[in-house]
């Protein structure tokens, strides 16, 4: 679809409301968002359109179409990416605007592929959606118009190439678009194992005029660089001045820190980058910016004062923060590879946390209060880091402030994925240009620790996906070193030396450099990152699992709640086996895998009424999630402080994926709309600081206790129930940053010790203690047997009882594993959930998001357990 972009008269003004940092008497600025006039190609379509907005929303408000959620709206709309649209307004600019030297149109993003002209004369031309496009209006640059959809222009571009490009299309489960790699754009807005087809059009960040005589300054970016014996922030000065030789002073200063300096300053004219060293006074203590869960998140603010002449000033304010990150890449003792780890301020940080993906198809439909909730919800389930995936969207600045503000780490890909990329030159020019301002614009955030280059493309070349022919292949390894490591991460080096790069996700970095960036097996758990998906293998097992440095991928689908579905389903959706739930599945066979997994340890639904078969059947596939992505993290959290055959180390866990994009089974611990799958309650736990992790090792039945803490301890572990006592193991120095073996029984053993004990009638549950008796970590417990084969698992009465708000009691007459609340659609979260209940009350508090009140939980609350389902 073509986004063309007309512009009316330069005449009268709207006063612009959004400006990121600068600028005082020099510039003038009008924004053009709001109203905007949008029409198809052959004027059958022609309808009012927000901006910043996309053609969908558009649709959707005039009411031309229906939420495109909404069950299978997504391929009947399919017919708006493959028209022409353009986008029109008039406005009118004030005289004193006019009278300026310089009248700059800046649109913050189009998606994607348009021609804007201004009064019927093209200005520019656009194919990039992640880029800001910046035109001087004051001259015409007419260009040739390319008057496509995304979807065509995919085509087109791969049709015109001279060589294959794969993958040519999605699988076919997918319902989605083609030839995707050939456009600058959200790579999963063709559709993806996870998400719908809806290749957007549109303005979907604003637009706005901007008209000065003498400079423009378009950004500071403060960037710090540790030096032995002190800290120094190197502040970025963009402008660009049309004035002969502009010359002032500009003036730094740190107040917290008692630090200021004044640079005499000479602006050339033309667009310039200007650095200049402020160092740092250090006869105080630096506050460090620390990752959630090692220290706090300081920030000092900073403040610019230009002078450039009479009346000519400039001022600015930033906040800055102080940290260093190194990625470790160094010989590991007993091991022949490489370590993989973060250190953040000289201290080894083990990344706790998961993926991020679009939070919806329609960016402009994306509200900062839902990029809160998620950001609050990770840090919630005690995760400090997450993975900005590069098939999706650079997020908007908000994600970082937060990130920065919350201590969430971010790993941030470019937007390359799962796929082969084309090089030629215009392709590379747009690439190059998007490199280089999405540095510009995120590299002051002490919260982005990491650039990696794409998503899955060094290992969809090693091991060969696409079936690239022998003698063909060097070809592509030659595109491949090209775009990732002599464009982008050349532009990398040259723009921001604070920060590590990879080339891709998974890889064995050092050691695939070594190899010509392209490793034998990217997958080496020796090396690098892994990422390792199998949905056959019994997940209860942890010997499947790689004893991996780095665990960037790893999971396993669930179907959202009911009440999720219900918003886009009708009655006649509501079965396991029909149209809606294979249409809203993108990953073939995903519905058959997950209940494949389910059977292995749980009784499958088999209730007659088939509504209520049906809740189950979602509730059994969130329960096979949880267990299986907490038992393969509480393995690679356990595997951090030893190696074993040369394995091992592992130093981060990154589980596929925080959130989703719809309403439809994936891999995410959140829904699309916040709610909490049981996956994100157990994170919760999984992750927590100190934690207990127990397994079978051979005969025996062995307890690692986990610290992320700084501090050492001296702990033991409680084993229950024994005998109905407890078992103690012998206190154990747990040294800070690390795991430690602190129990080990033959389980026989441990059977033999409770009297009647079995397999089948007995679970191990267990915690650690100090030696005042004061609990660290939470409670975990260990599956002697499948639960489908327990003995004794009574159908629990569970009882809820509430008072004072929001506080719910359940009750329950015998042990009820896989306890589950559920709040349909008031929105919030249970404090904690007791999973595994045993025959007593507990208490379980509800943080609601908004307003409601204790009789709207209550009418809407249902509790589920597993003896539930049989
Ligand atoms: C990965 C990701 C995504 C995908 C996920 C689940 O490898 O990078 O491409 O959605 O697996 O299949």
């Amino acid at each position: 679809m073509l986004c063309k972009v007309t512009l009316g008269v330069l005449k009268g003004a709207s006063k612009l409301n959004v400006l990121l940092l600068l600028l005082l008497l020099l510039l003038t600025i009008i924004s053009l968002n709001g109203k905007w006039t949008l029409e198809n190609s052959n004027g059958t379509l022609s309808l009012p359109a927000e901006v910043p907005g996309c053609v969908h929303t558009a649709l959707l408000k005039q009411g031309y179409i229906q939420d495109p959620y909404y069950r299978f709206n997504d391929v009947a709309y399919g017919w708006i990416a493959l028209d022409n649209w353009t986008y029109t307004t008039t406005f009118t600019v004030p005289s004193d605007m006019r009278a300026k030297q310089r009248v700059m149109l800046v649109f913050e993003g189009i998606d994607t592929i348009s021609t804007v002209s201004l009064n019927g004369a093209a200005v520019g031309r656009t194919d990039n959606m992640f880029l800001q496009y910046v035109r001087w209006v004051n001259s015409h640059d007419p260009h040739e118009a390319v008057h496509t959809s995304p979807v065509r222009y995919a085509a087109q571009r791969s049709e015109a190439h001279s060589y294959r490009v794969p993958p040519d299309c999605p699988p076919e489960v997918q319902q989605g678009q083609c030839h995707v790699n050939y456009i600058r754009k959200e790579q999963s807005s063709f559709s993806w194992d996870w998400g719908p087809s809806f290749p957007t059009a549109g303005l979907w960040k604003g637009v706005r005029l901007e008209a000065y005589d003498v400079l423009r300054c378009f950004t500071t970016s403060p960037d710090i660089h540790p030096f032995t014996s002190g800290w120094s922030l190197q502040v970025e000065l963009q402008v660009e001045v049309v004035a002969e030789v502009t010359r002032g002073q500009l003036t730094l200063s740190l107040p917290g820190l008692d630090t200021q300096q004044t640079f005499p300053v000479q602006l050339l004219p033309g667009r310039t980058r200007n650095t200049y060293t402020l160092h740092v006074n250090t006869s105080g203590p630096v506050e460090l910016w620390w990752p959630s869960g090692h220290g706090d998140q300081p920030s000092y603010p900073l403040t610019l004062q230009g002078v450039l002449g009479p009346g000519l000033t400039f001022t600015a304010d930033t906040k800055v923060y102080f940290r260093t990150v190194e990625l470790v890449q160094e010989p590991v003792p007993g091991s022949p590879g490489l370590s993989f780890y973060f250190r953040v301020n000289g201290k080894a940080v083990f990344m706790k946390g998961s993926n991020w993906i679009p939070t919806h198809s329609f960016q402009d439909l994306v509200s900062p209060a839902g990029v809160r909730s998620l950001l609050e919800s990770a840090v919630a389930a005690n995760m400090n880091a997450l993975r900005v995936w590069g098939g999706g969207v650079y997020q908007q600045d908000l994600f970082y402030s937060l990130c920065d503000e919350l201590g969430v780490m971010v790993w941030q890909d470019f937007m390359f994925a799962c796929a082969l990329y084309p090089t030629e030159e215009d392709f590379m020019d747009s690439v190059r240009e998007e490199v280089r301002q999405q540095v510009r614009r995120l590299k002051s955030h002490p919260s982005v620790v990491l650039w990696s280059g794409n998503n899955e493309n060094e290992v969809a070349l090693a091991t060969n996906w696409f079936g690239i022919p022998g003698p063909e292949r060097p070809l592509y390894v030659k595109d491949y070193v090209k775009l990732y490591v002599d464009n982008i991460r050349a532009l990398v080096l040259e723009e921001d030396q604070s920060r590590p790069f990879l080339a891709s996700s998974p890889t064995n970095g050092l050691a695939s450099e070594r190899q010509g960036w392209v490793a034998d097996d990217p997958y080496d758990p020796r090396y690098g990152d892994t990422h390792y998906y199998s949905y056959s293998r019994d997940c209860w097992d942890w010997s499947a699992f790689p004893r991996t440095r780095f665990a960037s991928e790893y999971g396993f689908q669930s179907w959202p709640s009911f009440s999720t579905l219900q918003k886009v389903s009708v009655p006649e959706d509501w079965s396991w086996d029909g149209p809606f739930s294979s249409h809203r599945q993108h990953h073939a066979e995903g519905n058959r895998q997950m209940l494949e997994q389910a059977g292995l340890h749980y009784h499958l639904p088999n209730a007659t009424d088939p509504l209520r078969r049906y809740k189950h059947t979602l509730y059994i596939t969130q329960v096979m999630q949880a267990q299986c992505v907490k038992a393969q993290t509480e393995f690679y959290r356990r595997s951090r402080s030893e190696v074993v055959g040369g394995k091992g180390h592992t130093m981060g866990a990154l589980y596929w994926q925080l959130n989703d994009i719809w309403q439809a089974p994936s891999w995410s611990s959140i829904e699309f709309g916040g709610k909490w799958k049981m996956l994100h309650y157990f994170a919760q736990r999984f992750f927590a600081p100190v934690l207990p992790v127990g397994f079978e090792d051979g005969v025996s039945m062995v307890i690692y206790a986990v610290s992320d803490l700084s501090v050492d301890l001296n702990l033991t572990a409680q084993v229950w129930p024994v005998n109905n006592q407890t078992l103690s193991s012998p206190a154990t120095l747990v040294r800070g940053n690390s795991a430690t073996p602190i129990f080990r029984q033959p389980v026989d053993a441990l059977l033999k010790g409770c009297g009647n004990c079995t397999r089948r009638s007995c679970l191990l549950a267990f915690h650690l203690e100090d030696n005042h008796g004061a609990r660290w970590g939470p409670g975990n417990h260990h599956f002697l047997c499948s639960p489908r084969d327990a003995e004794g698992i009574e159908a629990p009465h569970i009882t809820v009882r509430y008072w004072r708000g929001y506080t719910v009691t359940l009750r329950s007459t015998s042990v009820a594993p896989f306890v589950w609340l559920d709040a349909g659609d008031v929105p919030g979260r249970f404090g904690s959930n007791g999973f595994l209940m045993a025959s007593r009350s507990q208490e379980v508090g509800f943080v609601p998001w908004g307003p409601t009140s204790a009789e709207e939980l209550g009418r809407a609350l249902t509790v589920t357990s597993l003896r539930d389902v049989y």
